[in-house]
């Protein structure tokens, strides 16, 4: 049911597969994964069929209290299919570790990892039916065009929302949507992300003073081989910076990549990583994975995973190291 691409990429699950998969690891830890759902999808919302969107929460339900927390979005652009896999992979590898690899015991019993595998499962399910999609299907913007409608949800979110590097023409590729978060995908996201930090307070564009805290989001996009952080609208350096260099710079060390200030990629404006960081206060990441939005398997298996799987380990690590941002 991979539809198009099926016979060519068989390591990359579609929607469907990605959170039969999530079931699964509820069904065979239940002492470990959750999956919730947290809000709906464009097309869910108007009846049209869509999705539920849900998060796949890890940790050892049987020790509660406050623990540190990793939250990752992924494929919010429908067609980085790298994305998701690598993500659910990841979390198949933390349940599967639990009980023998002893950082991953430690790490799952004192930690939180949270993972929206699919950030936008109706754009992912017109990109398997064979159109490289990146946008949701909200059908209002750009109605006239079915290939150029939606709304960009990496543009979308309400920290800078209509700023630089984001377009401002519904049949754009990186349209920003009519308003901030316009779309039920990243209020979704957003609400999610609120819950999970919610004694923090963004350093915004300018709070002089750092305070201590914990915790790492990052959303995984491809491509490009890049660690970005924030901010995308400006260069100027974002408060304490040091702090969130040190631990991209360090990611980048892990996966080979090259790290650097995400505008200096290009601008860009309402994005995930500029909220997470600019609107709660969160160390916050966007990772480009890769050579292309999705790789040959072989690639995949071999260039992708070996290099970001112990990247993805550090950035559980330093989610509980206390730093100040
Ligand atoms: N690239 C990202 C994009 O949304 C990005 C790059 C993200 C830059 C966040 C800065 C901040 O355009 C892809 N491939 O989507
Ligand atoms: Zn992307």
């Amino acid at each position: 049911n991979m539809q198009a691409i099926s016979s060519q990429y068989p390591c990359y699950r579609t929607v469907e597969e990605t959170y039969a998969a999530a079931r699964q690891m509820t069904v065979d830890y239940p002492n470990l994964a959750s999956w919730t759902a947290i809000g709906s999808s464009w097309l869910k919302t108007r009846g049209q069929g869509g999705y539920d969107m849900y998060v796949l929460k890890l940790t050892n339900k049987n020790i509660t209290g406050t623990k540190p927390k990793m939250v990752v979005t992924s494929a919010i652009h429908a067609r980085e299919y790298t994305t998701a896999e690598l993500m659910t992979r990841f979390a198949e590898k933390l349940v599967q570790g639990y009980g023998k690899d002893p950082d991953i015991t430690w790490m799952l019993d004192h930690q939180e990892v949270h993972l929206i595998l699919q950030t936008n499962p109706d754009g992912r399910k017109k990109a398997e039916a064979g159109t490289l999609w990146r946008k949701n299907v909200n059908t209002t913007a750009c109605p006239t065009s079915s290939t150029k409608q939606g709304v960009d949800l990496n543009r979308n979110f309400a920290f800078g929302w209509g700023g630089p590097g984001a377009g401002t023409t519904a049949c754009d590729e990186t349209y920003r949507g009519p308003s901030a978060a316009s779309e039920p995908e990243v209020q979704a996201v957003q609400n999610y992300l609120k819950a999970v930090f919610p004694d923090q307070k963004g350093p915004n564009r300018s709070d002089a003073a750092p305070s201590t805290t914990s915790g790492i989001y990052m959303d995984i996009h491809s491509y490009s081989q890049l660690v970005l952080w924030p901010w995308g609208d400006t260069s100027t350096l974002p408060p304490n910076a040091t702090a969130l260099q040190t631990l991209g710079r360090k990611f980048a060390y892990y996966n080979g990549y090259t790290p650097e200030q995400a505008v200096g990629l290009y601008p860009t404006s309402g994005t995930t990583d500029d909220y997470a960081y600019g609107e709660l206060g969160v160390a916050a990441y966007t990772i480009e994975l890769g050579n292309a939005f999705f790789e040959s398997c072989t690639s995949f298996v071999n260039d992708v995973i070996p290099k970001n799987m112990p990247a993805l380990m550090f950035a559980l690590k330093a989610a509980r190291a206390p730093y100040q941002l």
